[in-house]
């Protein structure tokens, strides 16, 4: 997010508040002031800008990028299967019409988007390199909404620490695979919600309709099948506590490269 962007989000933001506050009839300023419920509007919005001025400052360092020839003639399929239920086959066949993207958790406005929705959003476009921790890479294009762009539009809370991706697809046990990153790393400029992978839609086998890129981190954290985004303040607030399915059988929680 630019600077001008971040202080565009913090003016509406307010502006938002104050009007379901019902405030915004009030007149003399000095009154808002006084007013407890203004106070405490104030203090959300001034804790959450404050936390994305410093979220901005930091480590926006860029993966490295490719070219169209350095694209990977096979980008293999891992993790579990995909999922197989009636409702994601169906789906699938039906373009992903019914399927939605739930944005929820400590957000001032929990939203819901269709794939059309997000496809009709800014987007960006990159090619990057994918490393498994098994030992094997793979270099694709991505296409799809910068994370950066949803949270402007769910407006996390100020005590929101992590983005929490919850995904349709089981192991056989029947555990659902999840992940998350940090706040930061969301808003990375690289940090993408893919539906597009070398120009066509993201293939069931490699997480359709929607996978996560964080191009900073290792594989298992780019979540595939995505059904929801939670945000969170703790750890605390996933069922199992380590933040992913693969941290709860022992990896590290912050994946970097
Ligand atoms: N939902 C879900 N996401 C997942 C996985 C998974 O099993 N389920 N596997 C992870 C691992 S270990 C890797 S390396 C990549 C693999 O992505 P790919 O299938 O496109 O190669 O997805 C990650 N995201
Ligand atoms: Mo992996």
């Amino acid at each position: 997010m630019t600077q001008r962007k971040v202080n565009r989000w913090r003016r509406d933001f307010l502006h938002r508040a104050l009007q379901g506050a019902g405030l915004i009839v009030l007149a003399g300023c000095d009154k808002l002031y006084e007013t407890e419920t203004f106070q405490a509007i104030l203090n959300t919005a001034e804790g959450a800008n404050r936390r994305i001025q410093r979220l901005l400052t930091p480590k926006d360092k860029l993966a490295q990028e490719f070219g169209e020839k350095d694209i990977s003639a096979v980008f293999r399929a891992n993790g579990n299967p995909a999922p197989n239920t009636p409702e994601y086959l169906a789906d699938a066949a039906n373009r992903w019409s019914a399927w939605r993207l739930e944005v929820n958790g400590l957000v001032v406005q929990p939203r819901e988007f269709s794939l059309a929705q997000l496809k009709t959003m800014p987007s960006r476009t990159q090619i990057t390199r994918h490393d498994c921790v098994e030992g094997w890479s793979a270099i694709a294009k991505w296409k799809g909404v910068p994370l950066a762009r949803i949270i402007e539009l769910v407006q996390p809370k100020a005590e929101a620490k992590y983005v929490v991706f919850r995904c349709l697809d089981t192991n056989s046990r029947g555990d659902h695979y999840y992940e998350s990153i940090s706040l930061e790393d969301a808003l990375h400029p690289q940090t993408l919600l893919a539906y597009d992978m070398n120009d066509k839609p993201v293939p069931v086998a490699n997480g359709a309709p929607l996978r996560l890129r964080v191009e900073n981190q290792l594989g298992y954290k780019h979540a595939k099948y995505i059904r929801a985004l939670e945000f969170v303040a703790s750890f605390e607030q996933i069922e199992k506590g380590k933040g992913g399915y693969w941290e709860d059988r022992g990896y590290e929680w912050y994946a970097g490269i």
